[in-house]
């Protein structure tokens, strides 16, 4: 298994729409090991294949472990898609690919979720609260959406901001193609 370097905003990278896995094989299933050992290791309770330079619908989850609670309950889900959605929810979010900033996103309270798992079966599973937010947030980054993007213009604009000014700090090339969705996000959640 291995550590993987996460991919950090404003890396263009983040921001493509992920293509579909075609088949489940043992390369999928060592990324998946790599990935969650790196979502451990980071910690997070979520990671997605983007994220780790893989522009692929594959995203890992953990919402039950914590510093504290050191059972873990490693999920891994490959093309998963959100078939239902209901209620509102806001949640103070992090995200290991934006350093240093957390914010309050709205999202849907209750999702089910369909995928498939690595041996190929299929999953539905309903998630609520936090683990309905971390199933919305994965799924935003197969979409190259970030939660960033979710916020007021106002408040993305700081961060932005801040971001740009540590870059010039150390140096830093900054690439502003990494800065918006490659779509709209209206609509989407
Ligand atoms: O996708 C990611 O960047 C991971 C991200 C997922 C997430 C966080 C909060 C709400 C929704 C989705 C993180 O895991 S950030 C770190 C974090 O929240 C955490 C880390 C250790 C213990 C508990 C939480
Ligand atoms: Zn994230």
């Amino acid at each position: 298994m291995a550590i993987l370097d996460v991919l950090q905003f404003p890396d263009p990278r983040l921001r493509r729409r992920a293509e579909p896995v075609e088949k489940v094989t043992d390369e999928l299933r060592q990324l998946a090991a790599d990935m969650l050992e790196t979502m451990y290791d980071e910690p997070g309770i979520g990671l997605a294949a983007p994220q780790v330079g893989h522009s692929i619908r594959l995203v890992v989850v953990d919402t039950e472990w914590t510093e504290e609670n050191a059972e873990r309950k490693p999920c891994v889900f490959v093309n998963p898609e959100l078939l239902e959605r209901s209620g509102e929810i806001v949640w103070n979010e992090g995200c290991l690919s934006v350093p240093d900033f957390t914010a309050e996103v709205e999202r849907s309270e209750q999702v089910v979720l369909r995928a498939l798992d690595l041996e190929g079966r299929e999953i539905v599973e309903t998630a609520s609260g936090l683990r309905a937010v971390c199933f919305q947030h994965e799924l935003d980054h197969l979409d190259g959406v970030l939660f960033i993007d979710r916020l007021s213009r106002l408040k993305r604009n700081l961060y932005i901001g801040k971001r740009k000014k540590s870059f010039q700090e150390e140096g830093a090339a900054w690439t502003s193609a990494g800065e918006r969705p490659p779509v709209p996000i209206g609509g989407m959640r």
